[in-house]
């Protein structure tokens, strides 16, 4: 843990209180004219800290921005995902640096945000429209031992953990288009993107690409997305606390990779299905160049989609673009 993050865990545990220098400096083994100086570098990173003679130090308030140190505190022991957190102010795509750190061979887990995304992108290289500081933009380096096929069940994991920590820290209740959106009353306030490296019959890795519209208002949108998209701050009514969102997100992601790794996946699955509002459905799936048409049924062992076709037969999906028909 970085100093900074020592010192906002120290605040956080004591949020009326206060803590003191004194306890401070010897709690993390630095002088306290140190402690000053980290106390004077949060501040001007927005941070609202209050020193009073008395009291000590306390945490008034946090920015409206994405900080590592800020972020891991949040986390409760991270086994795997967050045990390393970046923060950039712009990148191209999250997923792209996610790709690099995975060849340099760095270990699972590691998350990067951006709070500005040039050229984030959706499935078939589509423009992922990334606001500056109004979204958490984010991807997940994850090695999983699943053949190919099973990376569908991390997408689905990420839609479950969406779904949870929004309704835990926003209060809202959303609902999982299969296989990678995340809606709120038939918008989209969720996409999931899963790019991996693969053998024949085993993943190298993972990047797992989430984007999430916090607190856009409607102009924030361009045209192309009104009426598609919206933002949990336009459906809740309220401006979202992104930093809580994006570790709440992180630790129910943690909560599902686990049980993916420990063979729970159909836990997973059940929750997933209950959240789904694809399921039970007449739909259209354009598969590349092929349309499979009938309705959703459940999702099998792999995380693929089972469509019963009108003329019977039951088909496995794997990917694609639903529409759900009336
Ligand atoms: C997705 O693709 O939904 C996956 C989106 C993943 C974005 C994250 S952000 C962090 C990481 N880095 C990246 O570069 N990507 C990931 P798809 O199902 O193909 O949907 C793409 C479509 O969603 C577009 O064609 C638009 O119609 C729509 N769209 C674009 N931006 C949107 C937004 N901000 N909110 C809602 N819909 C959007």
């Amino acid at each position: 843990m970085t100093t900074d993050a020592a010192i906002l865990n120290a605040l956080r545990q004591f949020p009326g209180a206060g803590v003191s220098g004194a306890a401070l400096s010897a709690q993390l083994g630095i002088s306290r004219a140190a402690i000053w100086a980290r106390i004077e570098e949060l501040r001007r990173l927005g941070y609202e800290i209050d020193a009073s003679p008395h009291s000590g130090y306390r945490l008034i308030a946090v920015p409206d921005a994405l900080h590592g140190d800020d972020l891991l505190t949040r986390l409760r022991q991270p086994r795997v995902v967050g045990r390393e957190i970046h923060v950039f102010r712009e990148t191209t795509s999250t997923n792209d640096v996610v790709e690099r750190m995975a060849r340099d061979g760095l270990a699972e887990g590691v998350v990067v945000f951006a709070e500005s995304q040039t050229r984030g992108r959706g499935r078939l290289s589509r423009r992922w429209v990334s606001s500056a500081g109004k979204g958490l933009w984010l991807s997940v380096l994850l090695r999983p031992r699943l053949q190919p096929l099973g990376a569908t069940r991390i997408t689905i994991a990420a839609a479950t953990s969406l779904v949870r920590a929004v309704r835990r820290v926003v209060g809202l209740e959303t609902e999982i288009k299969w296989p990678n959106d995340v809606l709120v009353r038939g918008r989209k306030i969720a996409g999931i993107l899963t790019e991996l490296a693969a053998e024949v019959d085993s993943i190298k890795h993972l990047v797992l690409g989430m984007g999430v519209n916090a607190n856009q208002s409607a102009s924030d949108f361009p045209a192309e997305l009104k009426g598609l998209a919206t933002s949990l701050r336009l459906e809740a009514g309220a401006a979202v606390d992104r930093p809580a969102l994006a570790a709440a997100i992180l630790e129910e992601l943690e909560l599902d990779y686990s049980r993916i790794c420990d063979g729970r996946f159909d836990e997973v699955a059940a929750e997933w299905e209950q959240g789904c509002s694809t399921l039970g459905r007449p739909v259209r799936i354009q598969v590349g160049d092929r349309i499979v048409q009938g309705r959703a049924e459940a999702l099998d062992p792999e995380g693929a989609l089972l469509v019963r076709t009108h003329h019977g037969n039951l088909e496995r999906v794997l990917g694609g673009d639903v529409t759900v028909l009336k």
